[in-house]
């Protein structure tokens, strides 16, 4: 994990009230922003810059101009060589931070304009760079470079052939084991075929070797599966498939989850998605800045407008996360987090038979946006408060500044004011996150929060009341994490195989969906603990965003396979599915 310098953050409120205000005509006088701890309220227009950093006054609230001209000059199997045009700002560029994927990298200082980075062969990068000042401000990313470095080695030579494939039968599940295929290289993965179609995948290195289990759950009852095995290695090279093995399922489902069942397919990006009491399901289309309804079993699909004001990060910017109001039946309120052009916010708008765009009300501005890093889901609280996941807008050091929007957990009245039990004066519930997409309550209302690591961990964990949570020092249990003010997460998992967005709790059952790790998770929630974790459909669906309960018990699942790195509509190829939970 990268160490970072540390920087005084500057006045986030300054530049947040000069966002706000030509938007915030008409909105509640209360949709503003923090008050800062320890200061008096600063009258209406009148931006109170005390309180900051001791009370010192910041010279620099300006952040740099984005590089441009983002290029490789030399890229071989082990690295690439980037270099870009020097970024313009108000005071000077201090340092330039180097990411691909949302994943921070390296900084070099304000007046280098090349890296030279470590790459992995055959692994396709999206670079970018953020240039950033003294004071901390951040400029929005660069445009992106995609990477492929070539194969050191060119492997034509397939794997061997899996042996031992054996099923043992659960009710309707089918666990398969096989033994580990060989090759002159590496096996990187296999691919698991059901009656000649593929059910999953596992995944691994050369370092790390890819499972040699799986799955299949949720099959048909007192039925003939027919199940084989491919290997396979990095360049794309097959082993035959192995011999057969044939399992039938038993009479009925003995297990947590019984079957899944497509309800409709979506060329955009789902991310938000909500049931209203009727049985109604909304969800957002990241990059056509819309809503869509649709009946549970997917029928009578249609747009219900766009939500105004948005704006994409080519990134993961645009429409995320939905609420719905808990009086929704006589205030017809739904919740939206949303990216603009020069922020994330929350606002509401009515919703009846169509989104209802001129009753719109913002209702917290200045949450920061990047590229990556922004946040987005919400949730509202057995208390009656709206909950938000914010992303630290890729300025790390923001999450660790209580009188900032970035890298927190927020909360809210319905109507957008602060809560007068909130720690600090302001939205702030909680502290030192990095992005965090998940959020759900248990049965005794605590608050559980995914999040995603940089390179090594993911968290989960229970948030309290002005908690502080690590980030950017700390990284899952990695780093300076044993400062004694910061609160561990309650299980990590690696990126490689989590990268977590969204979570749901059905009956003290935390159900997470991950991307990178192409699987959800199931896991007990036992006191402070999760117990029995277990993983579900790995490799099936691929990338996995958002999980939701249904107003049944069950949960909705939503994929995000492609198209989500970047803010082009209707270039994704995605799934809604309902998932059938066992007894
Ligand atoms: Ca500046
Ligand atoms: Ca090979
Ligand atoms: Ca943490
Ligand atoms: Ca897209």
């Amino acid at each position: 994990m990268p160490t970072r310098p540390r920087h005084p953050r500057h006045l986030a409120s300054l530049a947040l009230v000069t966002c706000a205000g030509s938007i915030l005509a008409g909105a509640p006088a209360n949709a503003v922003v923090p008050t800062a701890v320890g200061t008096t309220a600063a009258p209406a227009g009148v931006v109170s810059v005390a309180g900051r950093a001791g009370g010192r006054l910041a010279a620099d609230t300006t952040a740099p101009t984005p590089p441009a001209n983002l290029r490789s000059t030399r890229t071989t199997c082990q690295s690439v060589t980037l270099v870009w045009s020097a970024s313009r700002d108000d005071v000077g560029v201090a340092f330039y931070d180097i990411y691909h994927d949302g994943q921070h990298v390296t900084e070099v200082s304000g007046t280098t304009l090349t890296a030279t980075l470590t790459a992995v062969q055959g692994s396709t990068w999206g670079w970018y760079v953020n240039a950033r000042d003294a004071a901390g401000n951040v400029s929005q990313a660069s445009a992106t470079l995609t990477i492929t470095p070539p194969f050191c080695q060119r492997d034509t030579q397939r794997p061997t052939t899996p042996t031992d494939l054996a099923a043992s039968v659960n009710g309707t599940d089918v666990t398969l084991t096989w033994s580990a295929a060989s090759d002159n290289i590496a096996v990187t993965g296999y691919t698991i075929l059901r009656d000649g179609a593929t059910v999953g995948s596992t995944a691994g290195t050369a370092t790390n070797p890819p499972r040699t289990s799986f799955t299949d759950t949720g099959l048909t009852v007192d039925t003939d599966f027919r199940y084989t095995v491919v290997a396979r290695d990095a360049q794309g090279n097959s082993s035959a498939a192995s011999a057969a093995v044939t399992a039938r399922t038993g009479p009925a489902c003995t297990s947590a989850v019984c079957g899944t069942s497509v309800i409709t397919v979506e060329q955009d990006l789902p991310w938000g998605l909500v049931q209203l009491p009727d049985g109604t399901v909304l969800y957002g289309r990241r990059d056509l800045f819309d809503i869509v309804a649709m009946n549970p079993d997917g029928t009578d699909k249609h747009s219900i407008g766009t939500v105004p004001n948005i704006a994409g990060t080519n990134g993961e910017g645009g429409v995320l996360g939905l609420a719905v109001s808990p009086d929704f039946a006589t205030d017809r309120w739904l919740y939206i987090y949303h990216t603009t052009t020069t922020d994330n916010r929350i606002v509401r708008i009515r919703y009846d038979t169509t989104l209802r765009t001129e009753t719109e009300e913002v209702l917290v501005t200045g949450i920061p946006r990047n590229k990556y890093h922004n946040g987005g889901r919400l949730r509202f609280g057995p208390d009656g408060m709206l909950y938000a996941a914010a992303g630290d807008g890729q300025s790390p050091d923001r999450a660790q500044d209580v009188n900032d929007l970035g890298g927190k957990v927020l909360r809210l009245r319905p109507d957008g004011t602060v809560p007068p039990d909130n720690p600090f004066g302001n939205y702030v519930w909680s502290y030192g996150h990095r992005n965090p997409q998940g959020l759900a309550f248990d049965s005794r209302g605590r608050l559980f929060e995914q999040e995603f690591g940089n390179n090594a961990m993911d968290e989960t964990n229970i948030i309290v009341r002005g908690g502080n949570y690590g980030w950017p020092a700390c990284e899952g249990t990695i780093g300076d994490c044993a400062n004694p003010d910061f609160l561990a997460p309650i299980h990590t998992y690696p990126v490689a195989e989590a990268s977590c967005s969204g979570i749901a709790i059905v009956q003290d059952v935390l159900y997470t969906a991950c991307l990178r790790g192409n699987r959800m998770y199931r896991a007990v929630i036992s006191g402070n603990t999760l117990t029995d974790i277990q993983q579900y459909f790995v490799g099936t669906y691929l990338r996995l965003r958002t999980v939701e309960p249904t107003l049944d018990g069950n949960l909705w699942l939503t994929t995000s396979t492609g198209g989500d790195k970047d803010s082009t509509p209707n270039n994704s190829d995605e799934k809604i599915l309902k998932v059938t939970l066992g007894g």
